[in-house]
């Protein structure tokens, strides 16, 4: 862009700088009971008695789900929140996040 007094200006359509997003996901295992899975989803992500059936299921069938898209710092806390649970119970849950 010659007219401008800098690099860093106006290209017009340049991404607007969002932080990077992170997938919170849930994997399927074949000893954590269905209810605690339920329950953890109800606790930590917030969902409907409903709404956690069916996300758990959907691990449970497809051997993973994202179960929210969070900042860095949250979906961290997220993790830990559920494998701290799953460890106090000692169920081997695994729960991990991706980069969108
Ligand atoms: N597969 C487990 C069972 O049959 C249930 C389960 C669902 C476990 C989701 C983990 O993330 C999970 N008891």
């Amino acid at each position: 862009n010659p007219d401008d007094q800098s690099d860093l200006a106006v290209k017009p359509r340049a991404k607007s700088q969002r932080p990077p997003m992170y997938k919170v996901l849930l994997l399927n295992d074949d000893f954590t009971p269905m209810e605690f899975v339920v329950h953890v989803l109800e606790r930590l992500f917030h969902m409907t008695h409903a709404q956690a059936i069916e996300i758990m299921l959907t691990v449970h069938r497809r051997g993973l789900a994202v179960v929210g898209v969070f900042s860095h710092e949250v979906a961290e806390t997220k993790v830990a929140q559920v494998m701290e649970l799953a460890r106090r119970q000692q169920h081997p849950l695994q729960c991990t996040m991706e980069k969108e």
